[in-house]
């Protein structure tokens, strides 16, 4: 029995490599969460960029409630199991009436681990409607496995290295996945998926969790570090991250944000 997903969902991840929307925020918590990130914008004096957009978790107290939010993680359990581990997060930012995309891409081949049992859940701040540029998914292609990606950085991609699948997907291919505020999409590590731009009047705010179960690997060297959110590590593969325990942006925070983002660009790839 699911602890948040209907049978179907899980049938639907199964087949086809992703489901939703599933609702696991209440409106005020998107209000809360969202305040908190402009808050941090409006005193930074620019919009959220690297580092903060990366492993925001580790540094923003609305982060960190998004990663351990029970209906995410109920949810991400239904999928992969109990013992979860964080092992990174993508502030996926478009601001309204902007050329902002994201080409044809597997996250797999970002993230190199083993076995593909890895979950991206995309959290919606905002409506992520068609207008707004929400993301396209391929159903059943996840089950081909990894495919051959190119590495061709665009000014207006939103992932900033731009490796992507090209030649197989156009514009229109795949299926839409909207994702009205407060809810989130699930999709799998070799599911296909690319967004168009945000033509609409409100930014699209997406918060990208990637969570793995604690018995996958890494790859590639070095090795990243991750945060175990639910269950137990028995594996130990990564460098092990502590939640954020004082306040947002505290120096203690800042510090341990700032090692885990090195770690991370060094680990594995840009994202
Ligand atoms: O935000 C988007 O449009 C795409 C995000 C993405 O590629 C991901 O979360 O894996």
């Amino acid at each position: 029995m699911p602890k948040k997903l209907t049978a179907a969902q899980v049938q639907q991840y199964r087949d086809d490599g992703f489901t939703g929307p599933v609702p696991v925020l209440t409106p005020e918590e998107v209000a809360r969460f969202r305040a908190g990130l402009e808050d941090f914008e409006r005193r930074d004096g620019k919009h959220l960029t690297f580092p903060e957009r990366s492993k925001s978790h580790l540094l923003f107290d609305w982060a960190d409630a998004i990663v351990h939010h029970p209906a995410v993680l109920d949810a991400v359990e239904d999928l992969i199991g109990p013992d979860i581990l964080c092992y990174h997060l993508t502030m996926h930012i478009k601001e309204p009436d902007t050329d902002a995309v994201i080409i044809w891409h597997q996250d797999d081949d970002y993230f190199h681990l083993s076995p593909a049992e890895h979950v991206t859940a995309w959290v919606a701040l905002s409506d992520a409607s068609e207008a707004a540029g929400c993301m396209r998914m391929v159903p059943g292609v996840y089950r081909e496995g990894a495919l051959p990606h190119i590495e061709d950085p665009q000014p207006n991609h939103l992932i900033r290295r731009g490796k992507g699948i090209y030649g197989r997907f156009g514009e229109g291919d795949g299926v839409l996945v909207p994702v009205p505020a407060g809810s989130m999409s699930l999709h799998h590590t070799h599911t296909p998926h690319c967004s168009g731009p945000n033509r609409s009047g409100d930014r699209r705010i997406g918060v990208g969790v990637s969570y793995i179960p604690a018995h996958v690997k890494p790859m590639t060297q070095p090795v990243n570090s991750a945060l175990l959110v639910r269950g137990q590590d028995r594996f130990g593969y990564y460098h092990r991250e502590e939640r954020l325990a004082a306040a947002s942006e505290s120096a203690a925070a800042r510090a341990a944000h700032e090692q885990a983002y090195k770690l991370y660009m060094a680990a594995t790839i840009d994202r």
